[in-house]
């Protein structure tokens, strides 16, 4: 089946935004005979595709005590980590509370500076392989990769982000292995089978955990020379709690159910890489790849940058709030090509839905990119690239305002959103201001999910340099 699928989805498309039949095939159909509501059985669990933006705020905000989320599968488990992303309960209240603080805005203004000099870092190099034609054809997937891992290794590590971008080396090679067992996933029992892929994916699950420890166990005893933890970043604000439960723990042991260990901390590392560099990357590209397509938005969105920044070299934080455009153009990327697609969640006990009455165990299923290309929602130009419909801001710029979802609601939604977005514009902004840029001829419009939404052949775009270096 999934072979099948992403077969029907690997021939490219024409330059259309329509891309729900394609990449949503099943619900698309579906949803033309039962409506956007609907009930599919996988094997023996019940799972109800929610599309109704009423009923979706039930379930992610004003009734969502009697919602968890769903179990991954094992082998995406091991991959993502047993952190943030997966943990229910008090354990996920206790972590999230925990480590709200690394993505307050204060804190993730720290971040602007290195932002910005590893943006213009990248920026130069490219400006020096257009040589004096100036002009580069680029894979922009792979730049936005590395642009990407040096903001989320300071954002989880801090100062020892240099050693934790070699562990995340380890399991980005540890998903090239997992994703090809992934797709074995409908042989019993495979995952256990010790193929050579398999073999290798251990071996590096061991490395990753190891490396991990030693690093916290090193970082552990930097952070006792503050007293009360400057240090805002994961690692220093997951240490730091640890630190102090085991001191309580110590005089009133009751406690001991919620104390962080390492163990915990290596698990909410994973989930750190897991959870935001493909997702953040993947935005970068589909925003590259839309205003390659629309160059009068791209001219806008320059026009604005050039007059908001200056002769600064890239914008500061004051200027970043001032890029209306950018953001809109943002917002209507993450409308149409939303990273994560969908997201599920279970049925604690018996509840109502609306006027469903669910039992427990059901799965829903929140189709986040149906939702987002939806007519009844968004207007006849729901799959038009159109920024403007976000010029009044994110709540009014579809009919409902639980219609734009792309980082989910309520207490669950992403924590990492704010430095998603700060991320994204900082570095659009500074390719706007040096390059113009349009598709290469053998850009291929073929949108695919393998997990996230991503280019499945590449984004290969052209840059012209706007002037001499
Ligand atoms: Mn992120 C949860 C999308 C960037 C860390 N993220 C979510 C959810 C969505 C999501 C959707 C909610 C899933 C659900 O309700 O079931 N995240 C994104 C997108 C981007 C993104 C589209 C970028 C674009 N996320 C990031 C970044 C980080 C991050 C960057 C971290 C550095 N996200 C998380 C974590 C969670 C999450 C952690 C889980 C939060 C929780 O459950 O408490």
């Amino acid at each position: 089946l999934v072979s099948l699928m992403l077969k029907a989805s690997s021939t490219p498309m024409p330059l259309s935004h329509n891309i729900l039949p394609r990449v949503f095939s099943f619900y698309h159909h579906w949803k033309k005979i039962y409506g956007g509501t609907f009930l599919v059985w996988f094997g023996p669990t019940p799972r109800l595709t929610v599309a109704d933006p009423d009923l979706i705020r039930e379930i992610f905000t004003s009734k969502s005590e009697f919602y968890e989320k769903n179990e991954n599968h094992p082998l995406i488990r091991q991959l993502e980590g047993d952190g943030l992303l997966s943990l229910k309960g008090e354990k996920w209240a206790h972590h999230r509370k925990i480590i709200t603080p690394t993505f307050h805005m204060e804190n993730l203004k720290l971040l602007i500076p290195v932002m910005g000099d590893s943006a213009v870092e990248m920026l130069e190099k490219w400006s020096e392989m257009c040589g004096t034609s100036g002009e580069v054809e680029l894979e922009v997937t792979e730049w936005f990769q590395s642009l990407v891992e040096e903001v989320i290794t300071r954002t989880a590590f801090g100062s020892s982000h240099e050693e934790g971008k070699a562990v995340f080396k380890l399991q980005q090679e540890q998903m090239i292995y997992a994703a090809e067992a992934f797709q074995k996933v409908f042989i019993p029992g495979y995952r256990f089978l010790p193929t050579k892929k398999n073999r290798c994916s251990w071996k590096l699950d061991k490395e990753i955990k190891k490396s991990l420890i030693t690093l916290i166990e090193r970082r552990k005893q930097n952070n006792s020379q503050f007293v009360d933890g400057c240090s805002k970043d994961l690692l220093g604000l997951m240490i730091n709690a640890g630190s102090k439960e085991m001191t309580l723990v110590r005089s009133d042991s009751s406690s001991s159910s919620s104390t962080i260990t390492i163990l915990d901390i290596v698990e909410e590392c994973k989930s750190f890489f897991f959870a935001g560099k493909q997702t953040t990357s993947n935005l970068l590209t589909w925003i590259t790849i839309l205003l390659a397509m629309h160059p009068e938005w791209q001219q806008l969105a320059r026009d604005e940058v050039l007059k908001v920044c200056g002769s600064r070299d890239v914008p500061t934080k004051d200027d970043v709030a001032k890029l209306k455009t950018l953001m809109m153009i943002v917002n209507e990327t993450l409308r149409l090509y939303p990273p994560a697609i969908a997201t599920i969640r279970r049925a604690k006990t018996d509840v109502e839905l609306g006027s469903y009455k669910i039992p427990s165990g059901t799965e829903l299923l929140i189709p986040i990119l149906a939702v987002h290309h939806d007519q009844a929602l968004w207007g006849n130009d729901a799959t038009m690239f159109n920024p403007a419909r976000f010029s009044e801001g994110v709540a009014r710029a579809a009919k409902h305002p639980m219609a734009f979802i792309p980082f989910g609601l309520g207490a669950r939604t992403c924590i990492g959103q704010n430095l998603a977005i700060l991320q994204a514009k900082l570095a659009i902004a500074a390719i706007l201001q040096r390059f113009s840029f349009s598709l290469s001829p053998s850009y291929q419009h073929a949108p695919t999910v393998l997990m996230l939404l991503y280019p499945q052949h590449g984004a290969p775009i052209t840059f012209r340099r706007l002037t001499e270096p």
